[in-house]
């Protein structure tokens, strides 16, 4: 069965024919929702979607590494970007005990790691190598980190990893965490205005890549086991002594028990997939619109009814 036409009448069919969509529970399909923009975006995004197929959805707010745990467990149904720098090893601890499901990978590469706006070079041209870090750290002390360069990094549940890769490559800097994303967006934007260096954590996609040219830090290379095998990686006795993942993937996760319960919903999760392009653009319509995200997610949907109800199709 094909449904293409519309909102309501995807409703009014999946209301008329039970065997499309057979045995979708009503108890809500629980959406985590954390703390920077195109994840909250896509959520909506996605629940959206639900919701057009006759799907009740909850949205909680989630700490974004005990999320794994949660979805384990089935308190959470899915999570729907699984960033392979800051959550992979927690998604694999999560794998390996079962109860999650590694349900779909988005067509986007991602990266996270430290970054600099370009103005930023002038100041310490060796960069992006990551051997110019300790040459520069004059230019990135702050009053708060004496002589020491300041890394600024994410919220802590983001990446805990900065302080074990600043002690696994003996970098002369202290790893300062920001309280927010807009925290970020906001030193970023300060130090635009005198061309100050700056170094702290990005990624992409993302909407600042549109409104700051910037680099990310060439480290180590990223060799999987580099996290939990000191013997992966430059320096024999530690571990985190390489970059996040530099294509890194980008990942849809699910309860396993999503595919019983909600099995029109799950049909739907299977075939989502965003490109870079959509997810920096779901993060604008936020970062710079200031919209608030379920209108964003609306607007999303009504801008790339193309992209979305092809996964509607039975
Ligand atoms: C998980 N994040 C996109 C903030 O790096």
């Amino acid at each position: 069965m094909r449904i293409t036409l519309s909102i309501s009448a995807m409703a009014l069919a999946a209301a008329a024919s039970p065997a499309a969509f057979a045995a979708d529970s009503t108890d809500p399909i629980v959406i985590p929702i954390h703390n920077w923009s195109s994840q909250i975006v896509m959520s909506n995004v996605v629940g959206q979607i639900f919701e057009a197929a006759g799907d009740h959805v909850e949205y909680v707010t989630t700490d974004s590494q005990a999320v794994y745990e949660s979805v384990r467990m089935g308190d959470v149904t899915l999570e729907l970007e699984v960033w392979e720098g800051a959550f992979g090893k927690s998604f694999r601890a999560a794998l390996d005990k079962g109860g999650i499901e590694d349900v779909a990978t988005h067509n986007a590469i991602t990266r996270e790691d430290w970054w600099y706006p370009l103005w930023t070079k002038e100041a310490c041209p060796g960069l992006p190598d990551w051997h110019a870090l300790n040459d520069c750290a004059a230019v990135f002390a702050t009053p708060e980190t004496g002589d020491k360069g300041r890394f600024l990094a994410g919220p802590v549940d983001w990446l805990k990893h900065d302080q074990e890769r600043v002690d696994a490559l003996g970098l002369n800097y202290t790893v300062v965490n920001a309280g927010s994303a807009a925290a970020l967006w906001a030193e970023i934007a300060a130090a635009e205005k005198d061309k100050k260096p700056i170094i702290l954590f990005n990624w992409t996609p993302n909407f600042a890549e549109a409104v700051w040219p910037g680099e990310f830090v060439n480290f180590p290379e990223w060799v999987d086991g580099c996290d939990v095998d000191p013997a992966v990686g430059p320096n024999p006795d530690a571990t985190f002594d390489c970059g996040n993942p530099a294509n890194g993937y980008l990942k849809i996760a699910a309860w396993d028990g999503m595919k019983d319960k909600w099995p029109a919903a799950y049909a739907i999760l299977q075939k989502v997939s965003f490109t870079n392009a959509q997810i920096a653009q779901m993060a604008k319509l936020v970062d710079i619109d200031e919209m608030e995200p379920e209108d964003a997610a609306a607007k999303w949907l009504e801008d790339n009814a193309d992209v979305w109800k092809p996964w509607m199709t039975n």
